[in-house]
């Protein structure tokens, strides 16, 4: 009898739990489903974290990474202005490396895993830096299109559900539409320049605009996250949807600058009132997200280095933090001579 009713109690229980469950689902539902945020006090299915926590890591990643192919040209610009302008750029993916990882810190992990994740070839950055800076006009290339698929990618999710995420992409957005300008206007300079500075910015622009349309991701039917990922709101818009609006901005943007963009097959369809473009090369694509592309080793092999590097700054960093604790934690006892200790 007495086992009876244990087991009772048991039931009883894990039925009130499991209703508990139903309806936190419910209320996580009822708020994407009103295009309302979820913050990080909020409950969340542990899958919707794990996979925001994914995308947003790959993103900070990809920011900080991707400051090593432009930093490449800092000491070489041609012009105090040019590299005073590059400098701010670079600075500013720095920052947006800084706003996702904090980002990131609300979902419960923290910048330190994952960058031991990143270093240890655990989580991914994007596909497009692993590919070299060879001439002064792949900054303007990088600027124009790889900031340019950025912001086309990036406007959308200042409207994800996850709040801190959402915001994070407001300020990221406005500053990549300043470094969308000034590769424009770099790449114009080089279009109207001496003939030499045209073919240097075209070869750029054919070097960069496959990559960049691959910055997108995988096709739609091989896109393994997307679906969920939509219905989360987590993305507004599909890869190749968003890939094609790339399209269509840059094809004036190109004949503005006097550039061709490499692909014959850019063409109006007029049914889909959005252009066609050439097939994209899914196997290169697949062979740099193995680590295969012609700067995937040197870009990580760096990242370590300037982490090692850095080590001493973060514990400075911590010292510091430190004796401001323990300042803090002996106010008003006279006593403590935490100068000293510190
Ligand atoms: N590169 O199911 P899918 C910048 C992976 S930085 C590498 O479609 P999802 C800038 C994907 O992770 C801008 N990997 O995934 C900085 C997944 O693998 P896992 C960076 C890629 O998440 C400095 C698998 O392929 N922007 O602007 O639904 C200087 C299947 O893909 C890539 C962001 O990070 C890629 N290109 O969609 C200048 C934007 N594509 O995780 C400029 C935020 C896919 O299962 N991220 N993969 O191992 C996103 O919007 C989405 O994550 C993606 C992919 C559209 C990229």
């Amino acid at each position: 009898m007495a086992a009876v009713t244990a087991d009772q109690t048991t039931q009883g229980t894990a039925g009130t739990a499991d209703e508990a469950e139903a309806g936190r689902l419910a209320a996580f539902d009822a708020t994407v489903a009103a295009d309302d945020r979820i913050e990080p006090r909020d409950w969340m299915p542990d899958a919707y974290r794990a996979s925001l926590i994914r995308q947003m890591a790959q993103h900070a990643h990809s920011e900080i990474i991707g400051m090593q192919p432009e930093a490449n040209w800092i000491s070489r610009a041609p012009s105090l202005r040019r590299k005073a302008i590059l400098m701010a750029k670079v600075q500013d993916e720095a920052g947006h490396g800084l706003y996702l990882y904090s980002a990131a810190e609300t979902l419960g992990t923290s910048r330190e895993e994952l960058l031991d994740k990143l270093h240890a070839g655990r989580q991914r950055y994007s596909s497009i830096f692993n590919y070299p800076t060879l001439t002064w006009a792949d900054v303007g290339a990088i600027g124009w299109l790889v900031d340019g698929a950025a912001i086309t990618n990036q406007v959308p999710l200042c409207r994800c559900s996850y709040g801190p995420y959402a915001r994070a992409m407001v300020r990221i957005c406005k500053e990549e539409s300043f470094h969308q300008r000034q590769g424009y206007e770099l790449l114009l300079a080089l279009s109207r320049g001496t003939p030499a500075q045209h073919e240097m910015a075209q070869d750029a622009v054919n070097r960069w605009w496959w990559p960049s349309l691959m910055m997108f991701g995988p096709p739609d039917d091989a896109s393994a996250h997307s679906a969920q990922s939509m219905a989360w709101r987590i993305k507004r818009h599909s890869n190749d949807e968003l890939r094609r609006r790339f399209v269509d901005i840059c094809v004036p943007q190109a004949q503005a600058l006097g550039l061709t963009l490499p692909d014959p097959d850019i063409r109006w369809n007029e049914e889909l009132g959005q252009h066609d473009y050439g097939e994209i090369d899914w196997t290169e694509f697949q062979e740099v997200l193995k680590g295969n592309g012609p700067c995937n080793e040197q870009r990580l092999t760096q990242r370590r280095t300037a982490h090692e590097n850095g080590a001493w700054v973060r514990e400075a960093a911590a010292a510091y933090a430190d004796k401001h604790a323990a300042r803090a934690g002996t106010a008003g006892t006279a006593a403590q001579p935490v100068e000293a200790t510190a």
